[in-house]
């Protein structure tokens, strides 16, 4: 399994751009372009269906050696065997997250502020998500930091930070100067004509030599 430090792109299959029918599909594109890891997101849909998303994912994941991380939902890692959930600032604790899931697992945290960051890093998140950096459509509501808080949260948290919203292809170069090392990237892969293609030409901007 891909450790998380070796991690660098975070997919996510979103069900606001994906239909149900297209969950394995649109898996196997992301997988095939060369995500590092990958999340299934799924708001409003019933836990019996993100159960079957996640199972229809799953062999796929496992294959590529690719951690499957379910959002929001710990508890329904006693009944998937999926490698991690992500929660929100609104969502679990970390500590709590963990006792839902009853297993090991990974956990990760979204934040949007330093102060969030270090917060969670104490808690015991595996790695964290840091924004959105820009507005963004995926989640139309959560306001944009921008980059300037970038660099330094990179020097004061030790934990795999993935930069969230608003990132694509074309403004990867200026997250990458900004300090991120890593990003999580929904719309920008997800409504490409050629997902599969866009995700190798974010990965190769991201690890030009691996
Ligand atoms: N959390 C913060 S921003 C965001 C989430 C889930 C959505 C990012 O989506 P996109 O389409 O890559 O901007
Ligand atoms: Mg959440």
């Amino acid at each position: 399994m891909n450790p998380l430090s070796r991690c660098f792109l975070y997919g996510i299959v979103d069900l606001g751009y994906v239909t149900p029918e297209n969950v394995e599909p649109m898996t196997a594109r992301l997988l095939e372009g060369g995500v590092d890891i990958l999340q299934l997101r799924a708001k409003d849909h019933p836990k019996t269906k993100i159960v079957s998303y996640a199972e229809a994912m799953l062999p796929l994941t496992r294959a590529a050696g690719v951690r499957l991380i379910l959002n929001d939902y710990p508890d329904l890692l006693k009944e998937v065997d999926a490698d991690g959930c992500h929660v929100g600032q609104e969502d679990f604790g970390v500590v709590e997250a963990r006792a839902l899931a009853g297993r090991n697992c990974v956990i990760g945290k979204s934040t949007h502020t330093l102060a969030q960051a270090q917060a969670a890093e104490r808690e015991g998140a595996d790695y964290l998500g840091f924004g959105p950096l820009f507005p963004t459509g995926t989640k139309p509501t959560a306001k944009a930091i921008g980059l300037t808080a970038i660099r330094t949260l990179h020097e004061q948290v030790n934990l795999p930070v993935f930069c969230i919203g608003g990132v694509k292809l074309e403004n990867l170069e200026e997250i990458l100067r900004a300090g991120a090392q890593r990003v999580c990237i929904v719309s920008d892969l997800l409504l490409a004509a050629d997902v599969t293609k866009r995700t190798g030409e974010v990965k190769s901007v991201l690890s030009p030599v691996t």
